[in-house]
């Protein structure tokens, strides 16, 4: 079992200490006889490296490297590079990231159980903090950080042996610990079982953090980190892969109908639980925590701060699945989110597609699909452009998905539901009503061109004033209304002047 000096680490130990001495009563067996399906480090060792040492495969995110396919235990050496850059957090919004290997997550490092790790830690000269290296796979005081404290332009090495299997986070321990694993300090180790895991299509690498910045969501430019939102545990951004949209649009993971999909899933945190769901998947095994018995038939799996599991699924039709926290404010409205598009033949009987919509006068009328609605409120691209041209097209992204869900992409409505925004003399009278509507919400009777509804339009009061002036300046330009702008003034006038209270509507 692993030893570190922190004590919460300590008490978990104790708990455990009554299994020691089980295992000690094997170890012999063990040491002579390693077997499929005995786990844990006693049995782990399989003796010295053989062969030339090898370099290990690094690969960025989404992508994992390819299986050890060895069956004999080596020495592998891993050259990890610690990188303090500026990159994209979201749409034209820059955070400085410390990284292993230039991705947040880090470099995914993959090894087979008793192989001896040669660890590598460079730490850029152009760095402005020392940094060290604690992985989760390792046995030894700090699993190794206690051994690899780099300053910058310096290089530090230690070697472990792999003694246990399963997926680990990997993640820098130094001071403030927070803020480096805040700051996208983590990553994944795989360390294989002798036998391997079993085969899949495709396999991919998704790690979930949360992230703090001095600004609001979606506030443009550069943006510090935000110690007080950190240590309050409120963060601005809930992401994977280290950048809002990593892997969506056209860099959606992919996979092919009839495949099956391994899923590496860590969170880095530094501070949020995980409870991971595929929007229309359930996964056919799931390795809790990357445990050896894989579980069937997963709907949601909890993946803690600083833990990782491995999902298995067949895809069976083809179409968008949603990677989410299903923590769901966090999908929709701090980042976390990811697309997974499988292409491949419809399957009818599996899953049939739309197959009726007509009238139904009930209760009242349906509030349509608030998940596009905050799908698109998250991932569109909302540029802060300035000029009305850029408003046009800006808005016309944002709110074919935060508005045609309900009014229709051609403006129309539906009779009955959702008023018109084409032509409509709600609007022509006072255009900066848009504003007002759109994060305060709309109930109650209105009349707009003749007819009238009385229904609940929710306030959407996530939309920054950049994205309400690009709505709105996109609606007055279209179908035929009257023209003219709204601008980010009007959008923040319109935010003030009532307090926004999301439960009434109003
Ligand atoms: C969930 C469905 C829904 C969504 C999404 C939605 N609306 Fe509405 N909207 C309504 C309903 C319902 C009304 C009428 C409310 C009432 O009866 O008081 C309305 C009314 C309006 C009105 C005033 C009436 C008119 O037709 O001129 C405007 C303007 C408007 N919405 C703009 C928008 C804009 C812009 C967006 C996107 C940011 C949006 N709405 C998103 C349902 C929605
Ligand atoms: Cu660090």
């Amino acid at each position: 079992m692993k030893r570190t000096t922190l004590s919460f680490m300590m008490a978990a130990s104790l708990l455990f200490a009554g299994c020691d001495k089980a295992d000690k009563d094997t170890v012999q067996q063990a040491q002579t006889q390693p077997k499929a399906g005995d786990g844990g480090s006693a049995h782990g060792d399989f003796g010295p490296p053989q062969g030339e040492p090898i370099h290990a495969v690094l690969t960025s995110p989404p992508l994992v490297p390819p299986a050890t396919g060895r069956t004999t235990p080596a020495r592998v050496i891993v050259d990890l590079t610690v990188q303090e850059k500026e990159m994209e957090i979201s749409e034209g919004v820059s955070y400085t990231f410390w990284t292993f290997g230039g991705t947040v997550p880090g470099s995914f490092i993959r090894v087979r159980q008793g192989d001896t790790v040669e660890m590598r830690l460079h730490n850029m000269p152009d760095s402005k903090m020392p940094h060290n290296i604690d992985l989760h796979g390792v046995t030894g005081p700090g699993g190794g950080a206690a051994s690899s404290f780099t300053a910058p332009g310096h290089t530090t090495q230690f070697t472990f042996k792999a003694l246990n299997a399963g997926i680990y986070v990997y993640h820098c321990a130094t001071a403030p610990v927070g803020m480096h694993i805040a700051n996208g300090m983590y990553g994944l180790i795989l360390v294989e079982p002798p036998e391997g895991l079993p085969k899949v299509d495709k396999e991919y690498y998704v790690m979930q953090g949360d992230f703090y910045t001095l600004g609001k969501y979606h506030d443009k430019g550069h943006q510090g980190f935000d110690m007080e939102k950190a240590i309050a545990e409120q963060p601005t951004y809930v992401l994977f892969n280290g950048r809002e949209g990593s892997m969506t649009n056209d860099k959606a993971l992919k996979a092919k109908v009839g495949e099956n999909v391994r899923l590496y899933v860590g969170n880095g945190g530094p501070n949020l639980v995980s409870s991971f769901h595929v929007i229309g998947e359930i996964f056919d095994k799931v390795y809790p925590e990357g445990a050896r018995n894989p579980n069937e038939n997963v709907q949601t799996t909890l993946i803690p701060a600083g833990g990782a599991s491995m999902m298995d699924f067949h895809v069976e039709v083809p179409g968008s699945y949603v990677l989410v926290d299903h923590s769901i404010f966090r999908a929709f409205n701090k980042g976390a989110l990811a697309i997974l598009k499988v292409d491949g033949a419809e399957n009818k009987s599996i899953y049939s597609g739309k197959e009726l919509d007509e009238m139904y006068v009930g209760d009242k009328a349906g509030s349509g699909s608030m998940a596009a609605v905050g799908a698109a409120a998250a991932t569109a691209a909302a540029t802060g452009a300035a000029t009305r041209e850029e408003r046009i097209a800006a808005g016309k992204v944002l709110f074919a998905g935060t508005c045609s869900t309900c009014h229709q992409a051609t403006g129309e409505g539906m009779p009955g539901v959702f008023p018109p925004l084409a032509k409509s003399d709600y609007i022509a009278k006072n255009p900066k009503v848009l504003a007002e509507v759109m994060l305060h919400g709309k109930v109650g009777p209105i009349t707009v061109n003749g007819k009238s509804y009385n229904s609940n339009m929710p306030p959407m009061n996530q939309l920054t004033d950049d994205e309400v002036a690009n709505i709105g300046t996109y609606v007055l330009n279209t179908w035929g209304n009257p023209g003219g702008q709204i601008t980010r003034e009007d959008a923040a006038k319109a935010r003030a002047a009532k307090p926004a209270d999301a439960s009434s509507g109003h």
